[in-house]
């Protein structure tokens, strides 16, 4: 057996620099508390598509593709719409008797330099209690929130499923 001496002070060395470091990474302004800012957020939108329903419908879904364009990750936390008195994010799982089911969730996550892809069958966003009956083809501005407060408002076409 060698005796890796040089290398384990290495590591103690490391273990007591470390503590420190941390320290001054807590302290930097960047790493502060979620703070609005007038820095557009890093996403761009694909595909974003509220699906059509048939009049008198009380609520619909909404899909979207975003990537994060960022060195961080952006966390939605909501949206809004003139369309729905309520809009949630919700997330589509399969539960252990295989049945499958939505479940509203407080954050959606756009990882640094990553794709949130919303659809049917996994992450969306959900429309309730509709204010009218969407057009097939009309164009319907959705407001996300991102937790540090910053918005991005994106338009999503009306389609059919
Ligand atoms: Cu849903």
């Amino acid at each position: 057996m060698s005796t890796p001496t040089p290398l384990l002070a290495a590591l103690a060395l490391a273990a007591v620099l470390l503590p420190a470091a941390a320290l001054n990474a807590s302290q930097h302004p960047s790493t502060a508390a979620p703070q609005t800012s007038n820095v557009p957020l890093p996403l761009t939108v694909r595909d974003a598509t509220v699906v059509a329903v048939p009049p008198g419908a009380a609520e619909t879904s909404a899909f979207l593709t975003l990537q994060n364009t960022g060195k961080v990750p952006v966390v939605l936390t909501g949206v809004r719409t003139d369309l729905a008195r309520h809009a949630m994010l919700m997330t589509t799982r399969r539960n252990a008797q295989g049945m499958t089911g939505m479940s509203m969730v407080q954050a959606l996550t756009v990882p640094a330099g990553g794709t949130l892809k919303l659809s049917a069958s996994g992450d969306h966003l959900m429309l309730m209690d509709l204010t009218r009956t969407p057009k097939v083809g009309e164009m319907v501005r959705l407001t996300l929130t991102a937790r540090d407060g910053r918005t991005l408002t994106v338009n999503a076409v009306v389609r059919k499923p």
